[in-house]
């Protein structure tokens, strides 16, 4: 079958001619971020593991009687070939930790910015304006620079607002106290996993690839799927950085990539066969796997042994497509979640757990599995098998992630699901997609050169309500592109009319994806995170999905953004805000109390 858009989104379009490079502005903002000479390397201030190394769990940091109270602080550090490190550490000096919350726990962070401005002095950076208390303080101040830092909550449904997850105008800069973040996880949200990271608009791609962010685990999954109760449960995350080998000639094990494939700078943008130079590395738990020879890191399991994967694509601009084989046959993954939301909550009996060979993951989405591990002594590789981000895409290739070594010497994982949980309450709300919407929007994506006669001229990225004007986005703007209503669903159709792919995410909440290319849906889960396909030209129309909004939540009221969740699309310009206001009719549950 393949009616399922985790194979959908991913079904191969031969690209056709490739034209669009961002190699001028990867060269642009690595001339300010040149390496310091201080005591300090990148390996003190955010160490992380030799390329091979066996996979570690990030801590687990876990709520008690009701509270999760973190410090975090946000560092930064320079790296020999002019990329930056940036890391999360808590109290202990643990990097990027899990948080683990139960629906209705209350979560308190201490914010702390360590970041030091790595820009040599003699260059004067961009953006970069200096704090002062007229600007407004951290809640006001929407002081966006690359060592600002405050934190999204990625999935989650709680208010926009300072101190809880506003992106809009909170911005912590190093001289400010400790800022504290304080919200209350809904007693209703989704048990799964959702993530932290910096949402510095102009800087999100960089402090991303850097490797600022973490998970933040919903616990509770064994109580939607009884399938995961007992299991060993890990935590993945996928993130991408500027290649350590940059000069480096792919492989001599590979294909070798056309001559006419290949970009100017080597092969950065999408050549569409799987091989040749990728536009980043990957790492698994910062276990960099570095082109061109991908050493792939070690997953160690006991043979045979079932356990919950949680992926997260960290990625800045990585898609990913993931596979498990055992001497090359692709093995069946039971997915159980998407994007923090279990499968089949909502909807008549029917497959609890969605059994595929291979999942597509676009930035900024989550997938949760069930993996039976390899007997031992067969060769079993956990990889990513190359995503066409069409021809004005990244090149994402093939690669491993890890090989997966059976050993009945495998350690416990440091977390395992519930044997005899209790079962969730069913939901309040009726299933979004039996919901009528109150309207229907278009938006689209798409991208143009600065200088249309200057094909190496930037190119700005633009998501567009239909019927205006595209422009990047301004944080300046203080008037929404879109005003909805809490207590309403609304269906979106969006537009991709450019040649790579998107990804479209929305704050907040969850919608439902309805249609994709025209095809109607029958997910029986929501996402916060969807790829929308690219244009190749050829089409008659503009290739789009149709997503069900979900304004019904309280926490929804305020303003937030949407974008591409391809974060150098996002930085340079693909977002756009809207306002939800608050119900002006009574909902029939409040008429019904009276
Ligand atoms: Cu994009």
């Amino acid at each position: 079958m393949e009616s399922n858009v985790v194979v959908l989104a991913f079904r191969l379009i031969v690209p056709f001619k490739k034209y669009l490079s961002i190699a001028t502005f990867l060269a642009a903002l690595a001339l300010w971020q040149q390496p310091i000479h201080a005591a300090e390397t990148a390996q003190d201030v955010c160490p992380r593991p030799q390329a091979g190394s066996v996979v570690a769990e990030p801590t687990d940091l876990r709520s008690q009687n009701g509270v999760l109270e973190v410090t975090l602080t946000a560092k930064n550090a320079a790296e020999d070939g002019g990329s930056v490190r940036y890391c999360y550490i808590d109290a202990e000096g643990h990097e990027a930790p899990n948080l683990r919350v139960n629906p209705g726990d209350e979560v308190i962070i201490h914010l702390k910015n360590a970041l030091t401005n790595l820009a040599s002095t003699t260059t004067e950076s961009p953006h970069i304006h200096s704090h002062s208390p007229a600007s407004g303080g951290p809640c006001a101040s929407g002081i966006m620079s690359p060592i600002s830092v405050n934190l999204h909550f990625h999935g989650m449904t709680i208010p926009p607002v300072c101190h809880q997850d506003d992106v809009m105008r909170t911005s912590i800069q190093p001289n400010d106290a400790p800022f504290e973040y304080r919200f209350r996880v809904p007693a209703d949200e989704p048990p799964g996993l959702y993530w932290y990271h910096p949402h510095i608009h102009g800087f999100s791609k960089q402090q991303l690839l850097g490797g600022a962010s973490g998970a933040l685990i919903v616990e509770g999954m064994e109580r939607a799927k009884k399938e995961v109760a007992g299991l060993p449960e890990r935590v993945f995350i996928i993130r991408d950085q500027d290649l350590v080998n940059p000069n480096a000639p792919p492989s001599k094990s590979e294909p070798v990539v056309p001559k006419f494939m290949a970009d100017k700078d080597g092969d950065s943008t999408n050549n569409g066969t799987g091989f040749g130079k990728p536009a980043k590395d990957l790492s698994i738990n910062y276990v960099p796997l570095p082109y061109p020879d991908y050493p792939p890191a070690t997953i160690e399991m006991k043979p045979g042994e079932r356990q919950l994967w949680r992926v997260l694509n960290a990625s800045a601009i990585t898609y990913l497509n993931l596979e498990v084989l055992f001497d090359r046959a692709p093995q069946p993954l039971g997915i159980v979640a998407m994007d923090g939301v279990p499968l089949n909550q909502n909807v008549a009996p029917g497959d609890s757990v969605n059994v595929q060979t291979h999942l597509g993951i676009p930035p900024g989405a989550r997938i949760e599995f069930i993996v039976q591990g390899p007997p031992e002594g067969v060769n079993a590789l956990f990889v990513t098998r190359t995503v066409d981000t069409g021809p004005g895409g990244e090149n994402d290739t093939n690669r491993a992630l890890a090989k997966i070594v059976a050993t009945q010497n495998a350690p416990e994982p440091q977390s395992k699901l519930a044997r005899s949980p209790e079962p969730l309450p069913p939901a309040h709300e009726a299933w979004l997609g039996s919901v009528q919407p109150v309207r229907v929007r278009h938006l689209f994506f798409s991208e143009k050169l600065a200088d249309p006669n200057d094909p190496a001229s930037a190119v700005e990225f633009y998501l567009t309500v239909d019927g205006e004007t595209p422009k990047m986005f301004d944080m300046n703007s203080t008037i929404p592109n879109i005003v909805a209503e809490q207590g309403t669903v609304e269906d979106w159709i969006i537009e991709n009319r450019s040649s790579e792919l998107h990804a479209f995410h929305i704050h907040q909440l969850h919608f439902l994806l309805l249609e994709y290319m025209g095809r109607p849906m029958s997910e029986n889960f929501l996402r916060d995170t969807v790829n929308v396909p690219y244009y190749n030209g050829r089409l008659l129309s503009y290739p789009s999905i149709r997503v069900r909004m979900d304004f019904r939540d309280p926490n929804t009221v305020g303003i937030f953004p949407y974008h591409c969740h391809l974060l150098e699309h996002e930085d340079k310009g693909m977002m756009g805000t809207i306002r939800v206001e608050p119900s002006t009719s009574q909902s029939p549950a409040e008429t019904a109390n009276k």
